[in-house]
């Protein structure tokens, strides 16, 4: 008796017992839609769409076997926000971390979750999760700050959505016919993987409202119309409560907001969705961007759409997430040990298409997963030679401070997402709010490491930063999770155009941390994917990439946007006979040329160099 009650309350005091989570996922098409006016075909699990929320307990192991059953398309599931610590085969990231799963093919993911709060699962193959594979991954915590401050929690997922398929659209994405890289402009906005949402509240009592943007490309703002909210958590990290009216929340990121409704029954509240129209080439004239769903104080008072007042959304002035603070109190890291200095850029290269670059590498897939060669490489693993120059790979010593300086030399804002971590966001310029567009102005400017405002004492950390037009951001973390791991945007559309680069971290470490079970290699071998060799498949000698996958060729020196358009339309006219198909936006290139952004201080003789190592201070 002694015993178990000592077990019991120990079982108490360290939150519920520790389960296993299992799923069995059978991938295949089903018909959906949404936003009632297309039906189209969409990814599902066991016959079904919208995909089921999964929801675990802290500590809990989640098990999921998944069976691709689409017959036409390889997947994977990226499980958005884990760390995968001790478990980088688990990450789902094709050719990262694993081969493609065919169809045909299973595979188990199997990994503890020891995290807090709102995460999300998706698809991680070429161009797969817009087509509705994606879904909240939530994790409750008994312990978390804010546990006995709320009666009840919602799941608010946002998303664009198209009535094309991904496939289609990415071919008149990466086409002649689109040189400017003009991305295809969603048809709808949904909540919750539909539209006109009620949620069912009392008045004068406090809700948990768990917000996922799970979209390809449109960043939405939030509010609810007569309430404010008290946000505490983001991505994964709980925050000190700070009350904010307007959440600006772009793909893949997460808010946690305390939401105390008012003292009426008189009358049922609109929550507002605003798509950020900065984001597309084009509005179709019928294309909704405010969009209503309601908090339900009385279900017999009407449900009337938002009028939204401000004359474009950059007049909704969102919440800057920079001022959040976590509450675990974690300090601002130390001074870096390597420096990752990259900057985005939109060109064109020989085939004429659109592609993203982060300095002059666009992200080209290797012969053989990462992960796969850091493990066949033997003491070659540390060489960065053997994953390929296409990759764009940066390897990383165990426990090194590492400082990603991100410029972005588009006029687009770009979410950033890294993998197997968060980071400290430890300066961003121009801030979320009336600034945010404020470096459109002039030409890029670029961080300058002896011009910059004070670096927070405790920086907010997440997964997912937005990086601002022609502005940057700069972040830390430590290399504490020995594997490989993708820092990339998260606008589906750029992933697939190459804005992607590969960590890898502490090489000699990952063949004890990560074992490979044999339904993983049995999915490469169905794939005919090696899973030996470098980034070119050589098994003779890692260090000869000849035949590695690499980009296309640069234009010739002098081409302008307009003359990469003038020469993408000769050699469509020379090939096809026909100059005259503009599908989006030609006259009005939206991308700039490409040129370094100045830093705002130039030294003399300074390196362009990707990465510098820095002797430590202290
Ligand atoms: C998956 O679902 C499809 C369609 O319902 C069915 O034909 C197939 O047998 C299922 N496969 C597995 C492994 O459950
Ligand atoms: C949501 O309501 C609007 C306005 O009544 C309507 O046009 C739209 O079709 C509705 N959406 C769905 C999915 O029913
Ligand atoms: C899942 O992983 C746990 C921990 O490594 C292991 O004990 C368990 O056997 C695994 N389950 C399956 C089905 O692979
Ligand atoms: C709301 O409820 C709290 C108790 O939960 C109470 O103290 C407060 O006075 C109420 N406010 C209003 C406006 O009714
Ligand atoms: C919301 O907060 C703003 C200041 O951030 C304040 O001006 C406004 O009155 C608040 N609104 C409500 C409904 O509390
Ligand atoms: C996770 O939750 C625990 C309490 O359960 C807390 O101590 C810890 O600081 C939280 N971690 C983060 C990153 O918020
Ligand atoms: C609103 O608050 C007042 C007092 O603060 C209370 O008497 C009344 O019952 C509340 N109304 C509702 C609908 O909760
Ligand atoms: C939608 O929001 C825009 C601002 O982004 C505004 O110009 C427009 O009038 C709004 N439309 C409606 C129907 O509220
Ligand atoms: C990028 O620039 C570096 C340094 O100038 C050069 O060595 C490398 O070959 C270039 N890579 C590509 C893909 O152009
Ligand atoms: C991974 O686990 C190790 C201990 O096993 C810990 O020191 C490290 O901080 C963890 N890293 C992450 C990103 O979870
Ligand atoms: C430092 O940065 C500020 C803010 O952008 C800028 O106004 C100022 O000119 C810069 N100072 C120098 C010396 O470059
Ligand atoms: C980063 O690289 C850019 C372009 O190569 C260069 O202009 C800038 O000075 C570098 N910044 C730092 C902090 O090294
Ligand atoms: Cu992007």
């Amino acid at each position: 008796m002694v015993r178990s009650s000592v077990a019991a309350v120990l079982a108490l005091a360290l939150g519920a017992v520790a389960k296993t989570v299992s799923y069995d996922f059978n991938v295949t098409w089903v018909t959906a839609n949404p936003d009632g006016l297309a039906d189209r075909k969409v990814i599902g699990v066991n016959g079904v769409w919208p995909l089921p929320v999964i929801e675990v307990d802290k500590g809990d192991q989640l098990l999921v076997n998944m069976y691709n059953g689409l017959g036409d398309k390889s997947t994977s599931i990226h499980w958005h926000g884990m760390f995968q610590n001790g478990t980088n085969n688990m990450d789902g990231a094709s050719m990262f971390t694993q081969c493609p799963i065919p169809p045909g093919s299973s595979f188990t993911y199997n990994f503890t979750i020891n995290q807090n709060g709102t995460y999300w699962y998706h698809c991680h193959t070429d161009y797969c999760y817009p087509d509705g594979y994606r879904q909240a991954l939530i994790v409750h915590d008994v312990n978390a700050p804010f546990i006995n401050d709320y009666k009840e929690e919602f799941t608010i997922t946002l998303s664009d959505w198209y009535h094309e398929m991904m496939e289609d659209l990415s071919k008149e994405f990466m086409s002649l016919y689109n040189p400017s890289g003009a991305e295809p402009i969603p048809d709808s906005f949904l909540m919750n993987d539909g539209q006109n949402r009620t949620f069912s509240v009392e008045p004068n009592t406090t809700y948990l409202l768990r917000i996922i943007n799970t979209g390809n490309f449109i960043a939405q703002y939030f509010y609810i119309e007569g309430h404010n909210f008290t946000i505490v958590e983001v991505d994964g990290v709980y925050t000190e409560p700070q009350e904010a009216s307007t959440l600006y929340i772009h793909i893949a990121q997460r808010y946690s907001v305390l939401l105390t409704t008012a003292n009426t029954t008189d009358v049922n509240y609109k929550i507002v969705t605003v798509a950020d129209q900065d984001l597309m080439d084009t509005i179709p004239s019928n294309l909704q961007l405010n969009n209503t769903n309601w908090l339900v104080l009385n279900a017999d008072a009407p449900l009337e759409q938002a009028v939204v007042t401000v004359a474009t959304s950059d007049d909704l002035v969102p919440f800057d997430d920079f001022t959040l603070v976590p509450t675990d109190g974690m300090a601002l890291l130390p001074d870096p040990d390597i420096q990752v200095n990259v900057t985005v850029y939109m060109v064109n290269l020989m085939t004429g298409y659109n592609y993203a670059e982060l300095n002059n590498i666009t992200y080209t897939a290797p012969k053989v997963p990462t992960l796969y060669t850091a493990l066949s490489a033997g003491d070659l693993r540390t060489e960065e030679v053997v994953y390929g120059e296409y990759t764009h790979p940066i390897t990383l010593a165990h426990n090194q401070v590492v400082e990603i300086i991100l410029n972005n030399g588009d006029s687009g804002s770009h979410p950033f997402h890294l993998h197997g971590h968060n980071f400290q966001v430890i300066q961003r310029e121009p801030p979320l709010g009336p600034l945010f567009n404020s470096y459109l102005d002039g030409d890029p400017i670029g961080y300058d490491p002896d011009n910059h405002t004070a670096f927070p004492a405790i920086p907010i950390r997440r997964d997912v930063i937005v990086l601002p037009p022609q502005g940057f951001t700069v972040l830390r973390f430590v290399a504490d999770n020995p594997g490989v791991w993708v820092f990339h945007c998260h606008i589906d559309w750029h992933l697939a155009s190459g804005l992607a680069m590969t960590f890898i971290e502490a090489p000699e470490l990952i063949p004890t941390h990560v074992q490979i079970p044999e339904d993983h290699y049995a999915a490469c071998a169905a794939a005919a994917v090696p899973t030996v060799g470098n980034a070119a498949a050589n098994t003779e000698d890692y260090t000869d990439l000849t035949g590695q996958n690499a980009q296309p060729a640069d234009l010739p020196d002098g081409w302008t946007p307009r003359g990469e358009t003038a020469m993408a339309f000769s050699v469509l006219s020379a090939v096809l006979g026909i100059i005259s198909l503009v599908y989006y936006g030609l006259a009005d290139l939206k991308h700039r040329p490409k040129e370094a952004p100045a830093a705002r201080e130039s030294s003399e003789g300074e390196v362009a160099a990707t990465t510098t190592e820095v002797t430590k201070q202290g």
